[in-house]
């Protein structure tokens, strides 16, 4: 199996070239249900240890099935497909410009959630136009063991979030540890409470704000992943999440940037345009490296050839 890996601003991602399932015909979305339910073992082999780790993101990347569109991607992590991710579709124009699939301009890539666009600047900058972001959720208050009241807004940015305004604990990596702490328990509370996205969905990520250290920037976040990892990259759908409650509060207007910091100090330069329904579509550039071209090699004799998986 044939990949290259990438890391947009800090957080790695694995695309798949060559090698993986096949998935059959049908819709994108379709096709990606069929990766989860049926191709645990080769997701796991992809992502988890001992070839992976719990932060990368694998990109299983196929043909394109609309004929305005360069390429479809299933991004998937250590838990379950995910819906979208930006940081993987910067690391994805990334790798496409380091095998001359692309070159520098817009490219329209398919995605189980929507067709998302990716702007080429130069062989690393990539700015990816995202789906449609909302607000689903104003100013929900659950009591977490422990913390106290915990205010946030769930919005969709292509996965579901929950975004607290203010951490209750200080954005440095030295808290890597005890932000985690916080917002699994935050994640576990809300679920307690019943509190969900649209149509129950689970709000597998939660992201916690505060002062940037960076003074270009207007905000540093934290992001807690499905399977428990943190984000590196300040999260593109995390930050389409937020942007779409910084519109709805009135706080940023159409075209206006915003500069997101991540926890280990990285950025990116999002912005907006008014979507077509009550939401916004949101535009992310962000940086991304090529870090390896690699074969893996799944060797019948190999116990954790799939994973090391409890
Ligand atoms: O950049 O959207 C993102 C993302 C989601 C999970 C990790 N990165």
């Amino acid at each position: 199996m044939r990949v290259i890996d990438s890391h947009t601003a800090g957080e790695p991602t694995r695309v798949v070239i060559e090698g993986g399932p096949d998935l059959g015909p049908g819709p994108l979305a379709e096709r990606a249900a069929r990766l989860e339910a049926d191709h645990l073992d080769f997701c796991a082999s992809v992502v988890l240890e001992p070839r992976g780790h719990d932060a990368i993101i694998g990109a299983f990347l196929l043909p394109p099935t609309r004929s305005d569109c360069a390429a479809s991607v299933i991004f998937f992590n250590n838990l379950q497909n995910l819906g979208m991710c930006g940081h993987a579709s910067i690391g994805l124009g990334a790798t496409l410009a380091y095998l001359d699939r692309v070159g520098p301009g817009r490219h329209s890539i398919e995605t189980p959630v929507g067709v998302v666009e990716l702007l080429l600047h130069d062989a690393n900058t990539v700015s990816v136009t995202n789906v449609e972001s909302y607000r689903h959720l104003k100013d929900v208050t659950v009591d977490v063991d422990g913390i106290g009241p915990v205010t946030g807004d769930v919005a969709w940015g292509g996965n579901w979030f929950f975004l607290v305004r203010e951490s209750p604990v200080a954005l440095v990596p030295q808290n890597i540890r005890p932000l985690t702490d916080l917002t699994l328990k935050i994640r576990e509370t809300l679920e307690k409470n019943g509190v969900t996205g649209k149509d129950g969905a689970w709000i597998d990520h939660i992201e916690v704000f505060g002062p940037p250290v960076n003074p270009d920037a207007d905000s540093r976040n934290f992001v807690l992943c499905p399977g428990g990892a943190y984000d590196r990259s300040p999260c593109g759908t995390g930050c389409s999440a937020k942007l779409a409650c910084l519109a709805e509060d009135g706080l940023l207007a159409p075209g206006q940037d915003w500069v997101q910091e991540s926890i280990i100090g990285s950025t990116y330069t999002a912005s907006y345009r008014n979507g077509t329904g009550s939401g916004v579509v949101p535009t992310i550039t962000g940086q991304a490296f090529v870090t390896s071209d690699a074969a893996l090699r799944f060797d019948p004799a190999d116990p954790y050839r799939s994973g090391i998986r409890f």
